[in-house]
């Protein structure tokens, strides 16, 4: 039998999961865990990248490894861990920072929309750096592939170009990595401002997400507020006017596996109303076992901090490994043993 492949992800812990964290990342990563050989990494280092409150980034950063358990993913097949417990993430950053042109930064999208959003003075060389961070994240573990949204691409891009400049420079290191990109649901989109992504971060208002821990009463009322479009007529569709009602069809097409033809007759003769209610039903049935097992997960004193200990040493190994490599081929004067 052939090695399974590596596959390394992460949600950072910037906020409460949405389902859109759920639909484009953790469902895939939890349907084909038993494939490969999988990292999934609590990113801290990178929620510190805007203004962010110290006091809450423990809890969201054990809250983020409960839910991805939660979910269904399972340590007999993968090693679930915080980024900031294997220091080597930020050493390699470093490294990968020093081949990395500040072009290819300037053109990454999403520093162009956090940035945007910040004060000059308040934006960090950290949120630039950002995308190194992430190169480092999946170039540690010598991943083949990296499932993620589709707002991640740019990034998986990056990462290859950096893998490609620091192998071509100092040798053969690096395994090129790629991105895995679900078919349905890989931009789910604010319920609020649908021409907009769903984001955990960004925005104040109430109606714009829905979270992985909402009540069933919250969901089912945040859906019924979901902008769509006075044309009364439920079909997926590219044209941004129609932006609303696609994503209710992309989240119930995402969630209940159909293909686009079926989920279009299921709808047919019905009404926004009718649609809006049977989104959020879909919805709280997926969350429903998710949130009994995170109720469970966490009234289990430890547990949490435990599994993290145990993924963070397994993680060490490869880590420690691919440093090393890296600053022999680099040139360093490696201490004696
Ligand atoms: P932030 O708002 O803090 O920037 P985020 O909600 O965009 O965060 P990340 O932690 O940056 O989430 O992303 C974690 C994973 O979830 C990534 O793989 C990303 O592509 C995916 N993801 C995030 N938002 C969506 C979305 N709206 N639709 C599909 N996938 C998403
Ligand atoms: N930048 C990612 C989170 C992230 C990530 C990674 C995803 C950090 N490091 C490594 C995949 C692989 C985001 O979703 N904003």
């Amino acid at each position: 039998m052939t090695n399974p492949k590596r596959v390394f992800s992460g949600v950072q812990p910037s906020g409460n999961l949405t389902i859109g964290n759920y639909i484009g990342a953790i469902r895939q990563w939890v349907e084909r865990q038993q494939e490969f050989d999988a990292c999934y990494c609590v990113v801290d280092a990178h929620a510190i990248t805007v203004p962010y409150e110290p006091q809450t980034l423990q809890t969201k950063t054990r809250e983020v490894a409960a839910l991805y358990l939660a979910a269904g993913l399972s340590t007999d097949y993968a090693t679930v861990f915080v980024q900031s417990h294997v220091p080597q993430h930020t050493e390699l950053a470093w490294y990968l920072t020093c081949i990395t042109s500040l072009g290819w930064l300037n053109r990454m999208t999403q520093f162009k929309d956090k940035s945007a959003r910040l004060e000059t003075e308040m934006i960090g060389a950290g949120l630039l750096n950002y995308p190194v961070l992430m190169a480092a994240d999946i170039l540690l573990y010598q991943t083949e592939l990296v499932p993620v949204g589709d707002d991640q691409r740019q990034h998986i891009e990056l990462a290859r170009d950096i893998a490609q400049r620091f192998n071509a420079t100092f040798g053969e290191t690096f395994t090129i990595p790629a991105a895995m990109i679900p078919l349905e649901g890989a931009r789910v989109m604010g319920l609020d401002t649908p021409t907009t992504k769903m984001s955990k971060s960004t925005t104040d208002s109430q109606y714009h997400a829905v979270y992985l821990l909402d009540e069933p009463d919250t969901v089912l009322k945040k859906f019924k507020r979901a902008v769509t479009d006075s044309l009364a007529d439920i079909r997926f569709s590219a044209d941004p006017e129609r932006a609303g009602v696609n994503n209710l069809l992309t989240i119930f097409q995402a969630l209940t596996h159909q293909n686009a033809e079926g989920v279009e007759a299921h709808f047919a003769g019905k009404g926004y109303g009718h649609l809006k209610t049977e989104v959020a039903e879909v919805v709280i049935e997926t969350l429903r076992p998710i949130q009994q097992h995170y109720a469970e997960l966490m009234a289990e004193g430890g547990y949490i901090d435990r599994v993290l200990a145990e993924g963070a040493a397994k993680a060490q190994v490869i880590a420690t490994q691919t440093v090393a490599d890296v600053k022999g081929r680099m040139g360093f004067l490696l201490p004696a043993l």
